[in-house]
């Protein structure tokens, strides 16, 4: 084994390491999606009450009341905010853990309000993961193929 055979050797690795990383780096920023949903409060529900999102999602709820003031506050999340009728709230995070997360009435509104309740679904991100294989695939077929042409 020469010496320039090493440094193509290293070479290689270095542009395999670099296409790997940009490629993950990548995959983050374009599996990451934002939605927007509007959330209707009303004595004694939201509509919609189930808000499905994957992982990395920058989700934006805007809460808008119907009749009194309501409160909307996330479980897991530890996120709140309130909506005055002809007022609306708005909440803007990043989805970073998966689960199944409560949201309730955090404003006191009559007789149901401990029973005001929905769901925010955080689901694992399989675009993320197709993504990375791919880049994985790229990575190590440019890497075997600069190695064999190194070879002759
Ligand atoms: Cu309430």
């Amino acid at each position: 084994m020469n010496v320039i055979f090493l440094r193509l050797k290293l070479q290689i690795c270095l542009i395999v390491a670099m296409v790997l990383s940009g490629g993950l780096f990548a995959s983050y920023c374009y599996a990451q999606e934002e939605k927007f949903f509007e959330i209707k409060a009303k004595k004694f529900s939201y509509t919609p009450h189930k808000i499905i999102v994957n992982k990395g999602d920058k989700v934006t709820l805007r809460l808008v009341s119907e009749d009194v003031t309501h409160g909307l506050y996330i479980d897991g999340y530890g996120l709140e905010t309130k909506a005055h009728p002809g007022q609306d709230g708005s909440i803007t995070f990043v989805a970073g853990k998966t689960g199944k997360f409560t949201f309730r009435c955090s404003v006191t509104c009559g007789e149901f309000h401990p029973y005001m309740v929905g769901n925010l679904i955080v689901g694992p991100n399989y675009r993320f993961y197709v993504y990375v294989l791919m880049i994985l695939a790229i990575g190590v077929g440019s890497g075997v193929v600069i190695f064999r042409k190194s070879k002759e």
